[in-house]
């Protein structure tokens, strides 16, 4: 079986964190959507890491790691990943294994990217301009580039090719743009000269054999449920199934294969990019949470708004995923409030309703919220369930009996070892 861990929220849940910590019960860590617009961070031993592409399953020996066919590749960003991994001599070769039909991201996608959210202005996504949506539209346009492309003799003619029709289409596009093409041509082929030192495999073959042979397998979801091209907030998502369907589709796993869904989510929430949010806040609780909570972008650096949870959201991404375990991070951010408040419902049109509507941009939206005692202890410190503050304890309770799912991880701080299990 396989097993899956994804965000509930609008990304930055801490996924990366917990699939270093759960790496030592599982032989494979497998990608299966996105691209480097994911900012994966881990801390142990003093040593914060920020992974884009590469699983987070990668500090561990005896892991491999694999980048399934479901996800987009940027041989430059991934050149500058292995190169920030060196200090710890991992053997690539054989820990980190990519499927030869992940699509590439060329230099001319994040172009596009960068043209299209600028001549969009005010209505822009807010993508990371990684070229994620060009090049998912490639491949469902049936033009893109895959890394198997690499190993024929003549890909640099399927380089040019596309990248030839790129810039007519950034013609198309009445916006000014500087690059200089010769230069970020020169950077891609070096770096795929490093990708090409990789093994590539036929990624959906290897975890079949895997699971004959009972190996465990983990896959890890990257941005988060509500950013999932069908069922996130159209248009402010990203270019993938970022929910369990993805998982099947991005590496090639049967839908009978999955075994536990692991769906992890922040005591509060936060969104990065344009799009809306009915939680969110703009007064001085919002500040404390993206003080405390360090909530910057982990891979543009752009300030994350904040807000309180929502669980009318949270129960629709607990729904489409079917998630068997809840994992609730950065509960000790929230220390020290005095009162918490929790979205049990919306009112839209009229009506007080508990499920998510097809639009909740703020016109459409308001929130109702049910108001809880805070706890003002420092979480950080504590290493077992039975150190938990009352008023955390209630505020978990009552969000089990709200989704029906248990909360089995209760996450105190970034590092691998604050994480208490229930
Ligand atoms: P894109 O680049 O086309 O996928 O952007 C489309 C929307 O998806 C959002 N998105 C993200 N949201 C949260 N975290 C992400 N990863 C980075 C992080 C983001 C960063 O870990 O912090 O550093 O800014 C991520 N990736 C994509 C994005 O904000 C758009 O709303
Ligand atoms: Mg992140």
């Amino acid at each position: 079986m396989v097993d899956l861990l994804l965000g509930l929220q609008w990304g930055d849940e801490g996924k990366g964190k917990i699939v270093d910590v759960l790496t030592k019960n599982y032989d494979i860590i497998a990608r299966f959507q996105g691209g480097p617009n994911a900012g994966h961070t881990l801390l142990f031993d003093g040593n914060k890491h920020v992974l884009h592409t590469i699983p987070s399953g990668i500090f561990h020996d005896k892991a491999v790691n694999i980048v399934g066919n479901g996800v987009v590749i940027d041989p430059v960003i991934f050149q500058k990943e292995l190169e920030n991994l060196a200090p710890y001599n991992i053997d690539f070769k054989s820990k980190l294994l990519i499927s030869r039909k992940a699509h590439l991201i060329l230099p001319t996608h994040r172009l596009l990217d960068a043209a299209s959210e600028t001549s969009k202005g005010k209505a822009k996504i807010g993508s990371t301009l990684k070229g994620i949506g060009p090049t998912y539209m490639d491949k469902t346009g049936r033009n893109g580039m895959r890394v198997g492309d690499l190993e024929l003799e003549d890909w640099k003619d399927k380089y040019k090719a596309l990248t030839d029709k790129h810039l007519n289409m950034l013609n198309y596009f009445d916006v000014d743009i500087e690059f200089n093409l010769e230069e970020l041509e020169k950077q891609f082929c070096e770096a795929v000269k490093v990708l090409k030192q990789l093994t590539f495999i036929d990624s959906e073959e290897y975890l079949f054999n895997a699971m004959q042979n009972n190996k465990t397998i983990l896959a890890e979801g990257a941005q988060g449920s509500l950013l999932d091209i069908d069922f996130g907030t159209y248009p402010f998502v990203t270019s993938s199934n970022t929910t369990a369907a993805g998982a099947c589709t991005g590496l090639g796993v049967a839908p009978n294969k999955i075994g536990e869904v692991y769906g992890i989510f922040k005591a509060y929430t936060t969104r990065v990019g344009s799009g809306p949010f009915p939680t969110e806040l703009f007064d001085e609780d919002g500040k404390t949470m993206a003080k405390v909570g360090h909530e910057f972008g982990a891979t543009t650096g752009r300030a994350r708004r904040c807000g309180w949870l929502d669980l009318v959201a949270l129960k629709y991404a607990v729904q489409i995923n079917g998630v068997t375990e809840l994992h609730m991070m950065k509960g000790d951010v929230l220390s020290g409030f005095s009162t918490l408040k929790v979205c049990t419902s919306y009112n839209y049109k009229g009506k007080k309703i508990t499920h998510l509507p097809y639009n909740i941009e703020p016109e459409n939206v308001t929130v109702n919220y049910t108001e809880f005692k805070g706890w003002q202890d420092d979480l950080t410190k504590m290493e077992s369930a039975d150190q938990l503050p009352k008023n955390l304890i209630d505020y978990i309770e009552f969000i089990e009996k709200e989704v029906q799912v248990p909360i089995k991880i209760v996450s105190v701080g970034p590092d691998r070892k604050q994480t208490i299990f229930r």
